[in-house]
């Protein structure tokens, strides 16, 4: 026997025998804990809408939403099988609801976020306020708001569904509650928020009722006007083209505490420099065509498309046709716990 094999079984007795006290070796997974970089078990995945559609309107002739409070389909990252996570610390899903249904009343401390994907005219009711859905619109339900959602329209509607759900599992601090009734009282009418909070002004007497924007409905055609005329006027960032962030405008920070929300314009011809950050995200192709390329890869895009792209997974995006790509990710976490990094080509 040698020295070798002599201490390797050695060490492997010794980890059997400290097992039973719950005693693992740091050594034998030190370069695992502590990484030289992200290495992250979740991996890019690209979601065609409409391959899925068929399948998310199937779902509306199973269940109605009042049944499943939430008629959703998840978004599950192919590396993180069993998660319901789209990355490590978000969730995605695309939520359906039908003319006439309602989706009722609750409230959680994970915070969400909306993005109109199909169909114009279901309205969904956030701490008494009332908005209808329109393609393309953002909102936002901040932790622990009631909110219910239904539709006078007269056909499908769906969204994309983006919660901090995994983040909020990871820290244990999940509550939630039903109102009891299908939707909630609404005590203030349509528009009010956006009159409010959504014109560069505030009122003089503002007081935060929770940690997210006062604004909590940001139409597209606002966001899409704003893109264009950056794009008349300006020269694209290498990486992101014409990119912004949804912000809350009683503190210029980002929309809501847990997520961060984007938007950007990639003019027709767009070929982007490579690009990388800790904050695994999320893409929703609002409207355009082009494609992302990975170190190993590429994935071709079109309207009402969903894609990830992991953490710290370098990556180039080009556009075919003008493109306006909605994003979102944990970089309003990392930031504030001062992990946040990203590496640009250019
Ligand atoms: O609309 O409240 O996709 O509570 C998952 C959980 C949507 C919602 C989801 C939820 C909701």
């Amino acid at each position: 026997m040698n020295a070798a094999t002599d201490s390797r079984a050695a060490r492997d007795d010794y980890y059997r025998r400290i097992a039973p006290q719950q005693l693992t070796p740091l050594w034998e997974s030190m370069a695992a804990l502590v990484p030289e970089q992200p290495r992250s078990p979740a991996v890019p995945h690209l979601w065609r809408y409409d391959d899925l559609r068929p399948a998310l309107l199937e779902s509306g002739a199973l269940i109605t939403a009042r049944e499943a409070v939430r008629r959703v389909l998840i978004l599950e990252n192919p590396g993180l099988a069993g998660s319901s996570a789209i990355t490590q610390s978000m969730y995605a899903g695309l939520q359906l609801i039908l003319p006439g249904e309602v989706a009722p009343s609750h409230r959680h401390t994970q915070t969400a976020l909306r993005l109109i994907v199909e169909g114009d005219g279901a309205y969904t009711a956030v701490d008494g306020e009332r908005v209808t859905m329109r393609r393309g619109d953002f909102i936002i339900t901040p932790g622990w708001t009631w909110h219910d959602h239904g539709s006078d329209a007269d056909q499908p509607v769906v969204w994309l569904d983006g919660l901090d759900i995994p983040l909020v599992r990871f820290f244990d601090c999940g509550f939630a509650e039903n109102l009891g009734t299908d939707t909630q009282p609404v005590v203030r009418p349509e528009g009010d928020s956006l009159a409010r909070y959504g014109a560069t002004l505030m009122p003089l007497d503002f007081e935060p009722r929770h940690a997210a924007s006062p604004l909590f409905a940001y139409p597209y055609e606002r966001s899409r006007d704003t893109l264009a005329r950056l794009a008349r006027g300006g020269v694209p960032d290498a990486c992101h083209g014409y990119k912004l962030q949804f912000t809350n405008p009683a503190t210029g920070g980002p929309a809501m505490p847990t997520i961060g929300a984007f938007i950007q314009l990639l003019p027709q011809g767009f070929v982007g420099a490579g690009y990388r950050s800790t904050d695994g995200t999320v893409f929703h192709v609002i409207e355009g065509r082009g494609d992302y390329r990975l170190d190993d890869g590429t994935f071709t895009f079109g309207p009402r498309d969903t894609f990830v792209v992991p953490s710290w997974v370098r990556h180039r995006l080009h556009a075919s046709e003008d493109t306006v790509l909605f994003s979102f990710s944990d970089r309003p976490v990392q930031r504030a716990l001062s992990l946040w990094r990203e590496q640009r080509d250019a």
